[in-house]
């Protein structure tokens, strides 16, 4: 099935009629990855949307939404992969994108992916929040430039589906929920898709990366740092809507230390799931609430946001990237040695 996200759920979606500009996007593997005791532990690897991470699901919708509007561009603020997803939609339907980026701050594989889909980046000197705040004021004033962030009410609709999708895999609502929160729109799309669903609540946990963690700590935070930059974000534009999701379904908000982080991207690599940081902070976080004895028995769904080819050089802290070089007669011998080890 290539139709994409907007013909599969449109009736859920609130969309008027219009022409879908997609990619084929969703319908992601829900994989079933261990079973920890009582619990069933499902991972969703959003790495396998067309341009690499979940963001798809929601840009879809928008700039298919802004397309019909009559929009001749699009903007947003990002840390790599809202950029890469809106630089790819809009190519797609034939707009222009603009991308700003917090400078120095975007994994490069990110930018070479934006600006190989045609997207004009452009970067300040600031954090991810500055950039934001940037090109919600140049929205605000054009109309022929439509914001895709999430703060874009299409973008969250689109995201939804990513529930819907458990829903229809699993049959019924997962017990728990884990998933990366940077600025918090994907988990307020998860929320308000369960919902509206009405199959049930799974308790939701948002995991945010030490140094970077304004929902853990309860207030906003102006300097942000951890190695898993697609999350470093500290001023989340959709906190309230997160906090309502973790408050009506008993959940947290955690964060989890870099050096776990890389231990979690490791651990989920050496099984075949090759994720980017930010999304191995949600299995580190996983990981965490289990060991304490804090996930509901039943299934579990973690949500891996993105692909580890999106920021390749952090993996490279701890994946060994020189090969052993050996002459071709000896291949035997070396292969030998290294199967006893
Ligand atoms: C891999 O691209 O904010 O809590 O500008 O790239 O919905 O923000 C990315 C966020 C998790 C957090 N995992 O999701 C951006 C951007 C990955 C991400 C998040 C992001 P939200």
């Amino acid at each position: 099935m290539t139709n994409g996200l907007i013909t599969r759920y449109h009736n859920w979606l609130g969309l008027p009629a219009l022409t879908p500009v997609t990619l084929g996007e969703g319908a992601t593997p829900l994989v079933h990855w261990a079973d920890w005791d009582t619990h069933r532990i499902w991972l969703k690897l959003e790495g396998c949307n067309p341009t690499g991470s979940f963001k798809d699901r929601g840009m879809t919708v928008a700039v298919s939404h802004a397309k019909h509007e009559g929009a001749s561009a699009v903007i947003c603020a990002s840390t790599g992969n809202t950029a890469a997803s809106a630089a790819a939609y809009a190519g797609r339907g034939g707009l222009k994108a603009f991308v700003v980026i917090p400078n120095g701050q975007v994994a490069l594989p990110k930018m070479i992916q934006a600006s190989a889909y045609g997207a004009i980046i452009l970067a300040i000197e600031g954090n991810f929040d500055q950039a934001l705040t940037a090109v919600r004021n140049v929205a605000e004033t054009e109309d022929w430039i439509a914001l895709v962030n999430s703060v874009n009410p299409w973008r969250l609709r689109g995201q939804e589906t990513g529930a819907y999708e458990i829903l229809d895999d699993l049959g019924h609502a997962p017990a728990g929920f884990v998933l990366p929160v940077g600025n918090a729109g994907n988990i307020s799309a998860y929320f308000h898709g369960f919902r509206r669903r009405g199959q049930g609540l799974p308790q939701m946990f948002g995991i945010q990366a030490q140094g970077s963690d304004p929902l853990v700590q309860g207030h906003d935070m102006d300097d942000v740092s951890t190695i898993a930059s697609a999350i470093r974000i500290g001023k989340p534009a959709s906190a309230h809507l997160a906090r309502e999701a973790v408050a009506a379904t008993r959940g947290q908000f955690r964060s989890v230390p870099d050096a776990d982080i890389l231990h979690a991207q490791r651990e989920l690599a050496h099984g075949g799931v090759f994720v980017e940081p930010a999304s191995a902070a949600a299995y580190a976080g996983l990981k965490m609430l289990y060991q304490e004895g804090r996930l509901p028995d039943g299934d579990i769904v973690g949500i891996l946001t993105g692909n580890g080819l999106k920021d390749s050089t952090t993996a490279g802290l701890w994946a060994k990237v020189e090969p052993q070089v050996v002459p071709g007669e000896s291949l035997l011998d070396a292969i030998s040695d290294l199967m006893t080890h």
